[in-house]
């Protein structure tokens, strides 16, 4: 017997129990315990068996760190059914998260019990493919189509009470897993009950599944794996269980195969990967119970409120009560959101308006934070001025943070006599709903207080990357670079529309030219003036089409209009007819002759420019791994996650042809397209972005 899978005979019930931390995932050791307990209960001649996890949770799904490497027996699938088939009563009792396998193992029983906080699910489609251990084949026997569809292809976590109420769970009780299992176990000894094998129930009732089909592709937003579990949901109504495995099993292949599923494993490796940096190791972040946010506009708003949430008590500093009180409202606006979907209770949101709040005008109020942030208008010698008083009035210890987007932190910290405390803590507006947080470290930056950064973003449930200091850190800095090869084929022949197009076609969720007008174009209005006035490389190509709009005071969403027109309350807005005589002028104006682009070259370049800017990132270090830009890119900028994250799509697109097509287009712009370093090297190493960061996981 493995000791993945501890055994243990109590009287006549065999006891299988998983030991196979962290969640008990369903690796090879733990699938063949399985199927060696089951046996071995058999040879005992026991009357039941029951399966339970230890630690913190029921098995939490298979391994996924096997995925992509060839299948090794015995398969989950086929340990679903030794289960299943065997003439002992088999009872599962669940606890922490039982998700995909986890589940499919539990289906796999003939009675689940659990505790009251277990959570259920099949979220295989949030990692690229779909149930492969027959839950699309039982799941729709036990509960029916509709509610199968629904978990199936949303891969929501279903709580015990729901679980219950939707017949997954026989029952859920209070107890430890272990002992209400075996209470559960006899009883049903006791009781004579039957074996209650879920694949030898009535097919359920089945639906018109084409459509469905295309309700879910369309709902998928360019993700392939939902759609799919719905042929293996409408295999479960058409064909003998037997059939329906095979169905399955070669709809999970197709989805396993696919680089969608390589996008999303990406994806969740790395959000886990990015918190992890040798530097923190062993480093003890600094106490943090009280912050102090100076500013509260938007974003200083929406920082007190992810820190209130997050069980902080907040200082909000304003220039005036009035402002103060402002800024409250906006608070209280944001928590409102909470309290209306359930997540606060009424006497909750009382107690953090009321006193884990304070307002004051007064800098002496944060004289005993622990953490402050500023959040004040985006202008050099004001964040000096707000960091001076800062470093007379707050304690020893306390980490001063600045949330801007572009500036210069170690400028900031100089201005200080405690630089050590000093860092960038850059939100994603809104603060308290974005999960990307930049934690921008300093040269003089302590090593603690980099830890005390991560550990907020931590408490705020953000996903927090560490990131160097240069202009606009890594996303923005990215951003800049892909947006100006927008311009340049605007300024070449495309429109806004056809490139807003072409991305969303591709995965983004908005393209460009609406996500300026989301954001207000006047902020990449002062960035291009900013640019300007810090002078700009003749040979760099400003683009000037849009100031016209900024102009005639059309910053987009928040003033009805800008590349895109706004009904009131719409937020899909129609083209602005007075755009393309903007840039039809500006053509005339630089000379240039409009030429036509396809949807593949707009994606082409955009990608192309995203990796290389990616690429110098990653190159001169202010990002510490390729990984870091891709959490960067899928968490503050709607980048496609089934793709994995800007340069994991280079990898699986192919570094040396995208070098290859920069170095073409550097014939035309060698200023814009000059190929990063890096990628000339890994393309020359025949290496790629991946192989970085397993080398940094070392
Ligand atoms: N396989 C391998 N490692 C896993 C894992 C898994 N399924 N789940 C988590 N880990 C690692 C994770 O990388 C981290 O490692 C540590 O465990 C703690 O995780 C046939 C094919 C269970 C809700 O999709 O949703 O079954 O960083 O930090 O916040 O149909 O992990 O410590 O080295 O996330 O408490 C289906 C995925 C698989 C569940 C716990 N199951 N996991 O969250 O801890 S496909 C899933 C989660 C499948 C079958 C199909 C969460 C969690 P490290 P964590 P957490």
């Amino acid at each position: 017997m493995s000791e993945a899978i501890g055994y243990e005979l109590i009287g006549d019930i065999a006891v299988l129990s998983a030991q196979n931390p962290p969640v008990n995932a369903l690796g090879l050791d733990v699938r063949q315990g399985l199927v060696d307990g089951m046996a071995r209960a058999e040879a005992d001649g026991a009357k039941a068996v029951l399966i339970y996890g230890e630690g913190r949770t029921y098995f939490a799904g298979a391994d996924i760190r096997e995925f992509g490497r060839p299948p090794t027996e015995p398969l989950l699938p086929n340990v679903c059914t030794r289960i299943e088939s065997s003439p002992l009563i088999v009872v599962s009792a669940l606890h922490g998260t039982a998700l995909g396998g986890g589940l499919e193992i539990a289906l796999g029983s003939h009675y689940r019990i659990a505790v009251p906080s277990a959570r259920v699910g099949l979220p295989e489609v949030l990692i690229g493919v779909m149930p492969g251990a027959g839950g699309s084949q039982r799941l729709p026997r036990l509960i029916g189509v509709d509610a199968s569809v629904d978990i199936i292809t949303s891969g929501r976590q279903v709580g015990a009470k729901e679980a219950l109420e939707l017949g997954i769970l026989d029952r859920v009780e209070d107890g430890a897993p272990r002992d209400i299992g075996l209470a559960y176990a006899r009883e049903l000894i006791d009781s004579g009950a039957e074996r209650r094998p879920i694949s030898e129930m009535r097919a359920p009732k089945a639906v018109d599944f084409d459509a469905l089909y295309d309700v879910v592709f369309k709902k998928s937003r360019g993700m392939i794996a939902p759609a799919t579990a719905v042929r293996g949901i409408q295999a479960s109504c058409e064909l003998p269980f037997v059939q329906g495995m095979y169905r399955e099993r070669e709809l999970f292949m197709e989805l396993m195969a696919s680089d969608q599923r390589q996008g999303m494993i990406h994806a969740f490796f790395s959000e886990r990967a990015v918190g992890k940096l040798p530097e923190l190791k062993g480093i003890k972040p600094r106490d943090l119970n009280a912050i102090g946010v100076i500013g509260g506009g938007t974003m200083g708003a929406g920082i007190a409120t992810a820190a209130l949430l997050s069980g902080l008590s907040v200082v909000m500093l304003e220039m005036s009560a009035e402002a103060a009180e402002a800024a409250k409202g906006r608070i209280e606006g944001n928590l409102g959101g909470a309290l209306k979907r359930g997540k606060l209770s009424q006497a909750q949101f009382e107690d953090l308006t009321t006193k884990a709040l304070t307002l004051s005008t007064n800098y002496e109020a944060l004289s005993d934070v622990d953490l402050v942030i500023e959040a004040v208008f985006e202008d050099m010698e004001v964040k000096k001025k707000v960091f001076t008083q800062l470093d007379a009035v707050c304690k020893p210890g306390a980490v001063l943070a600045s949330n801007t987007s572009y500036l210069d932190i170690n400028e900031i910290a100089a201005c200080t006599n405690r630089p050590e405390d000093v860092i960038g803590l850059h939100f994603f507006s809104p603060a308290h709903v974005m999960k990307l947080l930049e934690v921008v470290v300093a040269d003089a930056t302590a090593p603690d207080v980099v830890a005390t950064g991560f550990m907020l973003g931590a408490r705020m449930r953000k996903i927090s990357v560490r990131a160097g200091v240069c202009d606009g850190f890594i996303g923005n800095r990215i951003l800049s670079t892909y947006r100006t090869c927008a311009d340049h084929m605007i300024l070449d022949g495309a429109s806004p529309y056809q490139i807003d197009k072409a991305l969303t076609d591709f995965g983004f969720a908005m393209g460009p030219f609406a996500v300026a007008d989301l954001a207000g174009l006047d902020i990449g209005w002062s960035v291009r003036k900013r640019k300007r006035a810090e002078g700009l490389d003749p040979r760099a190509r400003d683009s000037s089409y849009a100031d016209k709009l900024c102009e005639d005071g059309h910053f987009g969403q928040k003033t009805g209009k800008g590349y895109y027109i706004y009904d009131a309350g719409k937020r899909a807005g129609v083209p602005n007819p007075d755009v393309m005589p903007m840039i039809a002028s500006e053509r005339l104006v630089k000379g240039i002759t409009a030429r036509e682009f396809t949807d593949e070259e707009i994606v082409r370049r955009y990608m192309a420019a995203m990796v290389n800017e990616a690429a110098k990132v990653v190159g001169e270090g202010i990002a510490r791994r390729p990984l870091d830009v891709d959490v960067t890119l899928l968490y503050g900028y709607g980048f496609p996650r089934y793709r994995g994250g800007p340069l994991k799509w280079a990898d699986m697109v192919g570094l040396p042809a995208l070098l290859a097509d920069i170095k073409t287009w550097a014939e035309e712009d060698d200023y814009f397209w000059q190929p990063a370093p890096l990628l000339e090297q890994l393309v020359a190493e025949g290496r790629t972005f991946d192989d970085l960061n397993k080398e940094a996981a070392q």
